[in-house]
C-alpha cells in the first residue's frame, strides 16, 4: 500500500464523538480558558486515536458515533488524595465539638484517629469494601474516573493489608482507576505508644515487603508532623520504600513546619500534600524536584484553620497545584471533588481555570499519570465526561448542581445509577 492509500483509509474506532467543545491543555494564562470549538474525538481500545477540529478529522469506521450537540467534553476528574476506606463514623465527635468540647479531650478519651482505627480493625473485608464503595460512588457520579486511596486506619500488618486489599478490589470491581497508597505511618497505634521507631521498623521490615509481594500499593505516604512522625523518621521510611520500588509522597507542613517537604524533595516524591506552612525555600525545592503541591481545602475548612497554603508562591515558582478532597472520617468528610475545587477558589484564591486543572491534569501528575490521564489528547486514556453546562466554570462555581450526562472510563461508558 502506498502512503497515499494509508492516509485515505478509514480509521477504525470504537467510539467517535462529533461536535463537542473541549478545554485545551495549553493556556496563555491562568485566567483564559483555551477552547477547541467544533471538535471531534475518537478512541480505540480505551485510548484516544484522534482529538482535533472536526474539519481535520479523518474518515472513521466506528462501532458507535455520538453527536455531542455542541456540549462540553472534559477529561475525567481525578481525586488524588483520599482516605475513603474506613470503619465507623465520627459525626458524634463533630456534634460534641459543635457543643463546645475540646478536640484534645475527645482525642484523649479514645476519639479521633484512634476511634477510626478501632472501628476499621473490627470490620471484615467485605463490610469494609461495601462501606468504601458507597463513598466512592458519589465521587464517580460527579465525574471522578481516577482516585487515590490510602490505607492508614489499620496500623497493624493484618489490618493495613486488609485495607489495601479493599482498595485494590475497588479498582478491580468498579469502573474507576484507583491508585493505592500505603499510609501505615499515619499515626502511632496504641500498642506502640512511646515506641515510634519500633513501629517504623515493623513497617519497614515486615509490612512493606508483604505489600510489595502482593502488589497492594503503588506509593508510600507518611504523616510528617509534630503529633505524628518526624522528618528523620520519614527519611528512614522513604529510603526503605524507594528501595522496594514504591513511589513516595507526604502529608507535610499541615499544622506546623516539620520539614517534611525537604524529605519528599530529597526522594523526588510525587507530591507534597497540605503544605499550609511551607516556606518559599521549600517551594523552590519543590519546583526543582518536580514535586506537585496537593492542596486540601476540605481539611482547612473542617478544622477551621487560618494558615492558607501560599498559592502565590506556587504560581511564582511554577509548582503545579492539584486539589483533592482528602475524604476521611475526621478532618475532611468531603465527598465532592467539585466542591473541593470550589473551596480552592473561595478559600485560597484559585481561579476557576486553575481549579479545573487542579482536578484534572495536575492531579494526574500528582499520581504519576501525567502521560496517561487528565487530558483529552492523542494516546491518553479515554476517560472523559460529557456535560450540559454552558461552560466548565459553572461546575466549579455552582455547588452540587452539575453531573456529567455521560461518562467513560478507559473508553467504556459508565452506568453509575
Ligand atoms: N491529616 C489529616 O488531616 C488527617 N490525616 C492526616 O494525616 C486526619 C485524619 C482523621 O482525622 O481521621
Ligand atoms: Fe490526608
Amino acid at each position: 500500500m502506498s502512503n497515499q492509500d494509508e492516509i485515505m483509509a478509514p480509521l477504525n474506532a470504537d467510539v467517535v464523538i462529533e461536535n463537542v467543545r473541549i478545554v485545551g491543555s495549553t493556556a496563555r494564562s491562568a485566567k483564559v480558558w483555551p477552547v477547541l470549538e467544533n471538535a471531534c474525538v475518537a478512541w480505540r481500545n480505551g485510548q484516544f486515536i484522534f482529538v482535533g477540529p472536526s474539519a481535520d478529522a479523518p474518515t472513521f469506521t466506528a462501532k458507535q458515533v455520538i453527536d455531542g450537540q455542541n456540549q462540553w467534553l472534559t477529561p475525567g476528574l481525578i481525586d488524588c488524595h483520599t482516605h475513603l476506606v474506613y470503619g465507623g463514623s465520627r459525626a458524634d465527635e463533630f456534634e460534641l465539638l459543635q457543643m463546645g468540647e475540646r478536640y484534645e479531650d475527645i482525642a484523649r478519651a479514645g476519639g479521633g484517629i484512634k476511634k477510626t482505627v478501632a472501628a476499621t480493625r473490627a470490620l471484615d473485608e467485605q463490610t469494609l469494601f461495601d462501606s468504601a464503595r458507597k463513598r466512592l460512588l458519589p465521587l464517580m457520579r460527579e465525574g471522578v474516573t481516577s482516585v487515590e486511596i490510602k490505607s492508614g486506619y489499620g496500623l497493624s500488618i493484618e489490618s493495613e493489608l486488609k485495607m489495601l486489599r479493599v482498595i485494590r478490589r475497588l479498582n478491580d470491581e468498579l469502573p474507576v482507576t484507583v491508585s493505592a497508597t500505603c499510609l501505615a505511618a499515619h499515626a502511632l497505634p496504641l500498642e506502640y505508644a512511646g515506641r515510634a521507631d519500633d513501629y517504623l521498623d515493623m513497617i519497614i521490615n515486615e509490612l512493606l515487603p508483604l505489600v510489595k509481594a502482593e502488589n497492594l500499593a503503588d506509593s508510600v505516604d507518611v504523616f510528617c508532623e509534630s503529633i505524628a512522625f518526624s522528618a528523620e523518621q520519614a527519611t528512614r521510611l522513604f529510603a526503605a520504600a524507594t528501595a522496594l520500588g514504591f513511589k513516595v509522597k507526604g502529608h507535610v507542613e499541615q499544622l506546623s513546619n516539620s520539614q517534611g517537604t525537604e524529605v519528599v524533595c530529597n526522594f523526588l516524591g510525587l507530591s507534597a500534600d497540605h503544605v499550609e506552612y511551607v516556606t518559599e525555600t521549600q517551594v523552590q525545592r519543590m519546583a526543582t524536584s518536580g514535586v506537585t503541591a496537593v492542596i486540601l481545602p476540605g481539611a482547612f475548612y473542617f478544622l477551621k484553620e487560618t494558615q492558607k497554603p501560599p498559592i502565590d508562591l506556587f504560581r511564582q515558582h511554577q509548582v503545579p497545584m492539584a486539589i483533592a478532597t482528602d475524604l476521611n472520617p475526621g478532618s475532611s468528610p468531603l465527598g465532592s471533588i467539585l466542591m473541593a475545587a470550589n473551596f480552592g477558589c473561595v478559600l485560597f484564591g484559585f481561579t476557576p481555570y486553575e481549579a479545573f486543572n487542579a482536578v484534572t491534569k495536575n492531579a494526574a501528575r500528582a499520581l504519576g499519570f501525567e502521560n496517561q490521564k487528565g487530558r483529552i489528547a492523542l494516546g491518553y486514556d479515554a476517560d472523559c465526561l460529557l456535560w450540559s453546562f454552558d461552560h466548565p466554570r459553572q461546575a466549579i462555581h455552582e455547588i452540587n448542581l452539575h453531573q456529567p450526562v455521560q461518562s467513560w472510563h478507559l473508553g467504556k461508558e459508565r452506568d453509575l445509577i
